[in-house]
């Protein structure tokens, strides 16, 4: 018997029970391989593990129809299993430790018989990092294999790294039987275990990332007096020449992707991209807020996507450089062997087969593209990375966004009056549900930090944990609360989005740097009209209110929700918390 790799390797042999074990290098030539694997998959019911696209039009890309059940994250299926249900909390589903293994061996005995278990050793952060951390995942699926490359570091240095060391995070993978009945995602913090079977969709089948990197390291963080963020990572070059860092904060298809690599509309700034989904932040020997991104590719949501939304990503998307671009459930233009998808052109093109394989008839009304189709891209690829990417230490973060998706309420920007009660903000922030999670979409429910699906123990632990970490930092991130997405009576968007969100980032950077002063309202600091750079717009003097109002029928519905929110946590809530509730109640 070997290392603790090996032997970990063994015994889930033992229990899948593979044809072949092949141990993944991270080559090019091998990348190749799998991907014709893949190719040559037997295509079932529209299902289809790739497809070659046009390499005029999208160098080195390939396109993935799954299972059609298996399209989004499965919240209902995800568990968080530490000892006891209350280090768990309210916000996660919990089953005692053991039951739960016994469960997951009855479903993982023999799964992969036919199969091939590939095991890829892959690291989360710059290798020379002190933050990164070696992960060992096993998988029966090519396209897994294949989206950890992009999303990851994958090759022999991490077998290196852990060397005779026990300590690794561990992630069994199986498609299974793609059957919903038999799907469980299951979190086992104190063995930096995830075992996952039944979906080969991102969040439930690529372990390094909300498993690994958001739910077990949130729980390690915890521990160790550091943060795993569900957030961008970007630097913002002003014309006087500094480099301003945000880390952001959006529930799941909510906007975090098209901030990382916004277009500023002003002359004389820059945006460089970090990260789109995760941020490790860490208080440095010098006292301040360090972020790390911890992957090395995007997985990003397609529908909306296009030249004009989000050139930067259209760019990244047509590079193809030496990591291969994956499109999963977009539509495809059969004449031109090109994705897809809502957004992508003002009308749908001729000669369309949509996200189930099938013609696709305009007629019907129905969706070319899955509403959570994505791309699957290398960070490499982007013209807007950050030099600072691999940096070890991370960057230095100034100020933190945090934002949801509310039709009303909300207003389009607000300030913190200071980090308490911006973790207050925080924690009782409320967003219309999407479709990258399975269920319905479009209601209301909190999602502090936009990390409810993600927080690996009790948040009531967790908010605590977000103001010990201010307590360290001398001179903390200013805090920002933004809604893009407020609607008028119709329905409509009454900000233009996108790259004009980079107006307010500008505010953001005249309030970081002094510049700028802001009124003092109930719930935070907002802008004085004059300090918001609105010019070419178009937008009347009633939209401006109206973004900017606070109107008390709708901020009494939203106390009484975080009221009911707050209450489940019970007498483990952090104080303070009830103090700014109180106060913001009073103050309205
Ligand atoms: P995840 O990958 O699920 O974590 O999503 P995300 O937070 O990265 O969201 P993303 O940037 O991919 O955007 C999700 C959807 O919102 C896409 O359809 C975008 O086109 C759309 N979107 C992004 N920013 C804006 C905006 O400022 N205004 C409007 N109206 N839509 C936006
Ligand atoms: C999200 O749902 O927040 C995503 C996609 O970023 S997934 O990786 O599937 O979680
Ligand atoms: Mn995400």
């Amino acid at each position: 018997m070997g290392n603790a790799v090996e032997k970990w390797v063994e015994e889930q042999a033992r229990l899948t029970e593979p044809d072949k074990i092949y141990w993944v290098q991270g080559t090019e030539d091998e990348m190749r391989r799998l991907i014709e694997i893949g190719i040559k998959e037997e295509k079932t019911a529209g299902h289809q593990t790739f497809r070659e696209l046009n390499p005029s039009a999208f160098p080195n890309s390939y396109l993935h129809w799954s299972h059609p059940n298996d399209v989004a994250r499965a919240e209902q299926l995800t568990f968080v299993c530490p000892p006891t249900k209350e280090a768990a909390g309210p916000n996660n589903n919990w089953m005692e430790p053991e039951k739960a293994k016994q469960m997951l061996y009855e479903l993982f005995h023999g799964c992969m018989h036919g199969r091939t278990l590939y095991v890829i050793p892959y690291m989360m952060g710059n290798p020379a990092s002190p933050y990164a951390k070696p992960c060992i995942q096993i998988t029966d699926s090519v396209y897994v294999a294949v989206s950890m490359y992009i999303m990851t570091r994958v090759g022999n240095e991490t077998l290196k790294r852990i060397g005779g060391s026990e300590k690794f995070v561990k992630g069994l993978h199986s498609i299974g039987e793609l059957d919903p009945n038999k799907r469980f995602i299951m979190h086992f913090p104190q063995e930096e275990l995830v075992m996952s079977i039944g979906s080969g969709y991102g969040g439930n089948a690529l372990l390094g990332k909300k498993c690994f990197s958001l739910r077990i390291a949130s729980a390690q963080g915890y521990g160790e007096g550091w943060l795993a963020e569900h957030m961008i990572i970007m630097g913002v070059e002003d014309p006087d020449g500094d480099v301003t860092y945000f880390a952001g904060a959006f529930p799941s298809a909510c906007g975090k992707t098209n901030l990382a690599m916004i277009d500023p509309v002003f002359a004389g700034y820059k945006v460089f991209t970090l990260g789109d989904d995760i941020a490790w932040m860490n208080v440095s020997p010098d006292k301040r807020l360090c972020a790390i991104n911890p992957e090395t590719g995007m997985f990003g949501v397609a529908p909306g996507t296009s030249d004009k939304t989000n050139l930067n990503m259209m760019k990244t998307l047509r590079a193809g450089k030496f990591y291969p671009t994956l499109f999963t459930n977009t539509g495809l233009i059969t004449t031109s062997n090109t994705p897809w998808w809502e957004g992508l052109t003002e009308t749908v093109p001729e000669n369309m087969l949509d996200w189930h394989g099938n013609p696709y008839d305009p007629k019907s009304g129905k969706d070319v593209a899955h509403p959570n189709s994505r791309f699957t891209v290398s960070v490499s690829n982007c013209p807007t990375l950050s030099k600072e990417f691999d940096n070890p230490n991370g960057v230095p973060i100034s100020g933190i966004l945090f934002g949801g998706r509310r039709s009303d309420t909300v207003p389009l920007v607000c300030e913190s009056f200071d980090w308490e009660h911006g973790v207050f903000k925080a924690s009782s922030l409320g967003s219309e549900t999407t479709a990258a999670a399975a269920g319905q979409a479009g209601v209301v429910r909190r999602d502090p930090m936009a990390m409810l699906p993600f927080c690996g123990y009790n948040m009531a632990d967790y908010f605590g944990h977000w103001m010990e970490v201010g307590r360290r930092l001398p001179d903390p991130p200013k805090i920002f609360f933004v809604n893009w997405f407020k609607k008028d009576a119709a329905g409509k968007f009454i900000w233009p989005g996108f790259s004009d969100n980079f107006r307010v980032i500008k505010w953001m950077i005249d309030r970081i740097k002094g510049k700028v002063s802001a009124k003092e309202t109930a719930v935070g600091f907002m802008p004085n009209m004059a300090d918001l750079n609105v010019s070419g717009l178009n937008i009347s003097k009633e939209i401006m209110d109206k973004l900017f109002e606070l109107n008390p029928g709708e901020w009494s519905k939203e106390v009484e929700g975080i009221e009911q929110f707050y209450a489940q946590f019970g007498t483990r809530l952090p104080e303070a918390l009830k103090r700014h509730l109180e106060n913001l109640k009073k103050s309205l």
